[in-house]
């Protein structure tokens, strides 16, 4: 792709990785310290490790990354970026980085020790407020910037099909860009003048509904680049084709519909919420998982096809001539076996009474440890061994291939076992997020040791797993031999059914969106408002 367009996704890419590895030594270190052999210099503490983990593993490695992925994603598809949106895609990257650098440094001086879903009563300094404000702004400069060159694309070119990457790319931004409404209203509304001082009090139930109203999309945001990998360049690397246009198209528009109006799935067991409301939600979220099942179709489907073409005959046989000693197909494969069990955990989650066994213990941390620490993660780390050679003008060496195969199997073997002794120990009652001081001399608390050692086994796996994956990046970007890395995107099957034009229309996809949220949560927001404690802004706005 363009060289100005490398070096901006490279940008990107560069912060993602460099807080990956800052997130990776806080994630080991809060392991130790709440095993309690361990005491860190300056009273570093457990939270305060947790908090750095979350929120430079799952929010800013992973919107990084995504932003460094989807930018070159274009340029591949949809030609150079023109001027305006590459000017101000450096913008939101500059903005994004200066919040994230403000916030890590707030997470650092333990001033903002209150997790990665921060929401109240936990608070920070203003300025942990402040720099999310920059995060994301600056990451709707880059919504606007994509829209921009799929606006400009779409003229030139009067009206035609948009490049399938390029219309996945545009739905993803529009997804977060309506999910981040959420956030952005709690923390200009709420978190910012109850920090500063400016109100008494704040309205803990308002505050997790809107956090939740984002963070269950955010999941989505995150998993929608991995399907982009699957669906359009898996088949490329296979010696396939893409199954049907029209079909990944619809998955995420389903996506777009249905992710949102769900975020009570992680309020079941939260007083305030009328059950209707809850059950409601309950049923839009099994809808949201149609179009994961529909990708699961869609994959075997182009695996299978294209294991015929090979000559294959069997059911399975099939199976045994993809390329498995290909580290583009073979991380993203294993994130997409993990995604099997993993989903069927988010299946249990969301289902209503299942959900009272399983919320706040440590199940729930093995079901993300699954779904964005495996599935995502590994496809995106599948994504890095091409891309950034690609970007850099270097060659994915055979060498480094085989150390790519070598981490993913670490990966995939870290995470099981420290997912599944975290599955297993949350059926025991073990809570998440629990400094390890808290349950001492608890006769229950004995039982669950193995599985702390299993998981601390695990973490040290993933550990190594993240230094080998920090030296083959390094490796890629400035040794490898200069040369040229293929850019993979796959075609459509010849038969494929044409795509109808009505899955660009935009206006609808994002009014029924619109509608969907205000049906499901107006109402409950109503009531919530309402009953908003004296002294907290709700309760001063009405
Ligand atoms: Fe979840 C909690 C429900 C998916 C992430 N989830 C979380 C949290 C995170 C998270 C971070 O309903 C914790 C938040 C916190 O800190 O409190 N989740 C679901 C459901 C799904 C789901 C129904 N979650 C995800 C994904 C995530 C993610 C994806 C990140 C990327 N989740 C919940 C619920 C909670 C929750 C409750 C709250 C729990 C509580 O009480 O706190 C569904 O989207 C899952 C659908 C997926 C499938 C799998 C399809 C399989 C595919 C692979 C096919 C394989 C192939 C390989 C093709 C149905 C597509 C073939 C192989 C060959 C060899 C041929």
């Amino acid at each position: 792709i363009d060289r100005r367009d490398a070096s901006l996704s490279l940008s990107f890419l560069t912060v993602s990785f460099v807080s990956l590895l800052i997130g990776a030594i806080a994630g080991l270190l809060q392991t130790f310290v709440r095993s309690g052999a361990f005491e860190l210099p300056f009273s570093i503490g457990y939270y305060q490790l947790l908090t750095a983990h979350g929120v430079l593993l799952a929010l800013i490695f992973t919107t990084f990354f995504i932003l460094g992925f989807l930018y070159a994603g274009i340029s591949k598809t949809m030609g150079t970026l023109y001027d305006v949106p590459r000017r101000t895609g450096w913008l939101g990257f500059v903005m994004m980085t200066f919040g994230t650098i403000l916030a890590t440094v707030f997470i650092l001086l333990n001033k903002a020790t209150v997790l990665y879903t921060f929401y109240a009563p936990l608070q920070a300094s203003p300025w942990f407020y402040v720099a999310l404000v920059h995060v994301v702004v600056g990451s709707w400069l880059c919504a606007f910037s994509m829209w921009n060159q799929y606006y400009i694309w779409k003229s030139r070119t009067k009206n035609k099909l948009s490049p399938l990457f390029s219309y996945m790319a545009v739905m993803t931004m529009t997804l977060w860009f309506v999910a981040t409404l959420g956030l952005a209203a709690t923390v200009l509304l709420q978190f910012i003048p109850w920090s500063i001082g400016w109100v008494e009090k704040i309205d803990i139930l308002i505050s997790r509904t809107l956090f939740w109203y984002f963070g269950h999309p955010l999941v989505y945001f995150w998993l929608l680049p991995a399907y982009m990998c699957w669906y359009v360049v898996i088949p490329k690397i296979i010696g396939g084709k893409i199954f049907s246009d029209a079909l990944a198209r619809l998955s995420f528009v389903l996506f777009l519909l249905f992710s949102i109006p769900v975020g009570f799935h992680h309020q079941l067991l939260e007083p305030g919420i009328a059950h209707t409301w809850k059950f409601f939600q309950v049923v839009l979220t099994f809808m949201v998982i149609v179009p994961s099942l529909m990708t699961a179709f869609s994959m075997f489907a182009v695996f299978e096809t294209a294991g015929r073409k090979k000559g294959t005959k069997g059911l399975f046989t099939w199976i045994k001539v993809l390329p498995w000693g290909d580290v583009r197909f073979f991380a993203p494969m294993m994130g997409m076996l993990i995604f099997i069990p993993a989903g069927a955990g988010g299946i249990i989650n969301a289902s209503h009474q299942l959900n009272q066994v399983i919320h706040n213990t440590l199940w729930v941390t093995g079901h993300f440890h699954l779904t964005v620490a495996s599935t995502v993660a590994l496809t995106f780390f599948g994504i890095g061994y091409w891309l950034i050679p690609h970007l850099t003008g270097r060659t994915l060496t055979s060498r480094m291939n085989k150390l790519g195969i070598v981490q993913t199997i670490l990966w995939t073997v870290g995470m099981t076992i420290m997912s599944g002794a975290m599955h297993a120990v949350g059926l025991f009652g073990a809570p998440r997020r629990t400094s390890y001081t808290t349950y001492t001399g608890h006769p229950q608390a004995i039982d669950w040791i193995p599985y702390q050692i299993a998981m601390a086994i695990g973490g040290t796996i993933l550990f190594l797993a993240i230094i080998l994956l920090m030296y083959i990046v390094w490796f890629l970007a400035f040794k490898a031999p200069i040369g040229i890395t293929e850019f993979p995107i796959g075609e459509v099957e010849e038969g494929a059914l044409s795509t109808p034009a009505v899955l660009e229309n935009w206006k609808l996809w994002v009014g029924i969106s619109g509608a969907l949220i205000l049906i499901a949560y107006t109402i409950p927001f109503w009531h919530m408002i309402q009953h908003a404690p004296p002294g907290s802004p709700g309760y001063k706005f009405w």
